[in-house]
Formats: C-alpha cells, structure tokens, sequence
C-alpha cells in the first residue's frame, strides 16, 4: 500500500454565499491532493459544511428559514462552485449528517470518560460572528467589538461544560517546539507560541440548547446542552473518516489516512486548529496532524471584500471571471499571485496581467512555437536530440530544478515558489529559442540535425512544464499535452518528466493557441 497523504479544507459556515476565500483554501487543497495523487500517494481529500451554532440559527431566523432549510440551500451553492472549479475531493461533510453527529456524541462522551470534562459556568463576551469566547482584555482592547468583523460583541453568562484545555498547553508548547513543521508558515506558529504563553483557561464546550434553538449536537451527558460548535467543527476532520466507531457499516473504512498530513484554514481561525484541535487530540490520546497551514487573506480591488462596496467576489463573479479567461486560469492566478500564507489583493488588472504575461506569453507562446516548428520543418514528428551540450543546459538545468524540487515545495505549500520554478522553465526556453533561432536555421538543410536537437528540446521541456502545471490547470495541461501523442501518460510525475521522456518520433500536432492573449 502507498503512503497515505490526508489534506482538509476548512468546512463553510453556511449562513453566507461561497467567495473567493473560500474558493481559495479549497483550490489549494485541490492542487496538493492532484500532485499527491500524480506522485503516487494514497489520497484522501476532504472538505465540507459547518451548520450549527448561533450565526446559522440567527441567520436563518433573518431569512425565514430553518436552519437545516437555510443549510440545504447554501450547501447547494458550494457544491456547485466546486463543480466550477474541477474540485475533485473525495468526501464532502455536513455536520448537520448522523454519521458526524453520532461520533460528535462519541467524542465528546470519551472526553467525560477520560475526565475531561467538567460542569462549571461561563461569564463573558463571545463573538458570534467568529463563534468564539474573548477574554476580558481582549474585548476590551477591541472596545468591545468583533477584531474580525466589528460587531458588537454579547455577553454570555450559563452554565456550561469545560474542557480541560489548560492541562495540555505544556504538552502542546513541547510539540510546537519539537516539530519545525507543525504550524506554517513559521511566523503564525511564533504567534501562536507567544499567545500560549500568556496563560490559556479552560475552555467552555457547551451551550445551553435553548439559546440555539436545539440546533447543533447534544451533548451525551446532559441532553440541556449542545456542543459548542467549534468541538463539533473540529471533529469533523475525523468523523469524516469513521472515527469513532458507532456501529455504521463505514466505521473506520477510512482510518489509514489519520493522522491528516496537512490542514489548510485561514489565519483567522489558527488558535482552533492549532490550540483547542491538538489538545482535544491529545486527550483523545490520537495522534496530531503533520500540519496546520494558515493562508492569507484576499482584500478585492484594494479594499476589504463587502457586498455594500460592490467588491464582494461571489460565486458568480467567479464563474464570470472563468467564462472570460477559463477556470484553469483562476486557479492558477490565486496561487501565483501571492506566497501562500500571504494577504493578496484580488483585481481584474492583476488576473489579466499574469494571464497575459506568463500564461498566454510565456507557457502558451512556448507551446505554440515549438508545436508550430515541428510541424512546418518535421511535419508533426518529433526530431532526435544529437549532440546535447552547454546550450541546452540552461533548459535542462532549469527543467530539473523544478522535478526535483516539486515534492518538497508543495509539501511546504509553496505554490508560488513552484509555479515560480515552473516558469522558470519557461523562460529559459524561449530565451533558447530567441538566441539559437531555429526559424534561421531551417533555411540551411547542413543544419537540421541541430534544428532537430534544438525543437526537441523544446517539446522535453513544454511537456514538463505541462505535467507540472497539471494540478494547477488540469484542462490546459490536459490539452497541452494531447498534443504530444506519444507524452508518456502513465507512472508518477518524476517518471513522466525524466528528461527525455518524450522519445523522438512522437507524433506532434499544432493546434489553436492554448491561452490566447487577451486584448
Ligand atoms: O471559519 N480571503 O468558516 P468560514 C481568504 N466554519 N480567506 C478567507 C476570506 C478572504 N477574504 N474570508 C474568509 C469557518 N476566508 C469555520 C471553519 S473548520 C473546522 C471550521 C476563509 O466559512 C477563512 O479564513 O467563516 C476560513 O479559513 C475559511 O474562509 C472559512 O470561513
């Protein structure tokens, strides 16, 4: 059996419409799971829906829905975004479905099992936009206010079940300490220690079920509460796989791919991920994720995103954006725009400028010419390399550069320094075509074996960059390299794009330009 590689997106809270935030994080996950999946893994990826707590009731009281009407509709929505978007995830979880909110119970009842739990009583400030408990200081460093969206915050005061969470922060301290990798990029995982270190209480895992309208779990010992959403959210990332057993007939089918090799969120909601996820694990006794990789925020045209400043990137802005340069492009515009782990500001100018200039300039130019080339002076057959020397190393070099540092990048979710190596490629061959000029060349028949060796080396280097831009843009890639009929179409990435995969008598066809420049 191959190795196991288990990435997650964030499950949407469903009392808005999906945007570009959204889209971003499961593009990503998108991506990693493709290359992992060429690269010969075992691939689990999942992504999904957060349907309780307040901001859902209270949503869908402002709508006139319930919130399980409100759920079903928006659910649509994402589903159809991610058909948009060629998403290819393998799961899709509703925590509103039993077999999430039957291992909620379980989770939670192994918590009281364990004495983790304990009854006590919450006195606060909680931020319902964010579902999340403020402390005093905070609060008052944010007048009061939501740090994320402004909005007053509310006083709570219940009884409520707590988790032990204080008990486990030495452990966790040690673990961030000890694995480098655990919190990316590296700076989030500095805040997160910094805050750590401050003291962190308890941490209150319960509501009163009347103050959500009995919407959400029960909690297994004491039918008066739900669980707080948060503890249901995070659980997700394991009930998705079966765990714990309850008796369906999936129950564990899934197990081999815990612990998640990466889980990809905003940074908005790191202190879940990295604080309260790894220490409920730790209670549990399960093992902890690889890694928690916080991404960025989009601004839109300079501002932040709102639907009042008519900025607001919303599903049909996207399905917009893709009808005029093509979903593959949007995909590849995100994660190129900016590191990973980085704000970015989306506009129109900026998707238009990298689309030209290094889609339809630098990747499809580079295809066209060399298609083009082999065509008219080969009649659509590949030539033979002969005598390969010092002016092909540039293309070469860079071109291996990019296999062998491919795996490390996108485990690292750097996607920009990849599509960054990836263009590199680019770049190197249409300097090589500009300064050998093979169009020159064809006009004296004492040069056409190093015509040959220079449009061969062309067509090796367009068929790795196409392989390579594969999880990125999955149709462009596709039909880039259908022209090539003889590109080798099985075995994993590495063995695909050895340097002279694409053996000479391949049949090449040109075609119509690939990423035709935009006006
Ligand atoms: O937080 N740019 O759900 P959510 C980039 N249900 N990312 C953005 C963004 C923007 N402008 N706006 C939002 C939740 N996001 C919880 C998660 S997981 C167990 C539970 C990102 O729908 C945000 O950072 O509010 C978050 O990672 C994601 O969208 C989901 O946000």
């Amino acid at each position: 059996m191959s190795r196991t590689y288990y990435v997650t997106t964030p499950i949407y809270y469903v009392n808005d419409v999906p945007h570009i935030g959204h889209s971003y994080t499961t593009i990503a996950a998108d991506v990693l799971a493709r290359f992992f999946r060429q690269a010969g893994r075992d691939v689990r990826f999942l992504t999904g829906t957060d349907e309780h707590g307040i901001k859902i009731v209270k949503a869908s009281a402002e709508k006139g829905l319930t919130p399980q009407q409100l759920a079903d509709t928006v659910v649509v929505g994402f589903e159809q975004l991610w058909r948009d978007l060629d998403i290819t995830h393998d799961d899709f979880i509703r925590t509103s479905q039993p077999r999430h909110e039957a291992r909620v119970q379980a989770i939670v009842q192994a918590l009281v099992d364990r004495d983790e739990i304990y009854l006590g009583g919450y006195e606060g400030w909680y931020d319902e936009g964010q579902e999340e408990f403020v402390t005093e200081s905070a609060a008052r460093e944010n007048e009061y206010k939501s740090a994320i969206s402004g909005r007053p915050l509310v006083r709570y005061k219940e009884p409520s079940w707590f988790f032990r969470l204080g008990k486990w922060v030495p452990r966790l301290l040690e673990h961030i300490e000890t694995h480098p990798d655990f919190i990316l990029p590296a700076s989030r995982a500095n805040e997160v220690v910094s805050k750590l270190k401050m003291g962190v209480e308890d941490l209150s895992i319960s509501r009163l079920a009347d103050k959500v309208g009995g919407w959400g779990v029960r909690m297994p010992n004491d039918r008066d509460h739900t669980v707080y959403v948060w503890i249901d959210a995070l659980s997700n990332y394991l009930t998705a796989l079966g765990w714990p057993a309850v008796g369906a007939e999936d129950d564990e089918a899934h197990m081999r791919y815990w612990p998640a090799s990466v889980h990809l969120i905003g940074k908005d909601i790191l202190w879940f991920h990295a604080v309260y996820w790894p220490c409920m694990l730790m209670a549990l006794d399960m093992p902890l994720p690889q890694c928690v990789f916080a991404h960025g925020w989009w601004t839109s045209e300079g501002r932040k995103m709102s639907k009042s400043l008519g900025n607001f990137i919303s599903r049909e802005v996207i399905a917009e954006l893709c009808a005029e340069y093509g979903r593959d492009a949007y995909r590849y515009f995100l994660l190129r725009e900016v590191p990973f782990g980085s704000d970015g500001d989306f506009s129109r100018a900026s998707l238009k400028g990298r689309y030209n200039s290094e889609l339809a300039n630098g990747i499809g130019n580079l295809l066209s010419r060399t298609t083009n080339m082999i065509d008219r002076y080969f009649d659509g057959v590949l030539p033979e390399a002969v005598g390969v020397g010092a002016v092909e190393r540039p293309v070469i070099d860079a071109a291996a550069a990019l296999r062998e540092g491919a795996e490390a990048m996108m485990a690292r979710c750097d996607f920009h320094a990849y599509l960054g190596a990836l263009l590199a490629v680019a770049q190197a061959t249409n300097r090589y075509i500009e300064d050998t000029e093979p169009f020159k060349l064809a006009k004296d028949p004492d040069q056409r074996r190093r015509l040959g060796t220079i449009l061969n080396t062309c067509a090796q280097a367009v068929a790795v960059i196409l392989a390579h831009l594969e999880p990125f843009m999955p149709e462009v890639a596709a039909a880039g390299l259908s022209r090539f009929g003889g590109a080798p179409a099985a075995g994993t990435l590495a063995e695909r794009t050895a340097w002279g995969a694409l053996p000479a008598g391949t049949p090449v066809s040109k075609g119509e330009p690939l990423i035709p420049r935009k006006p």
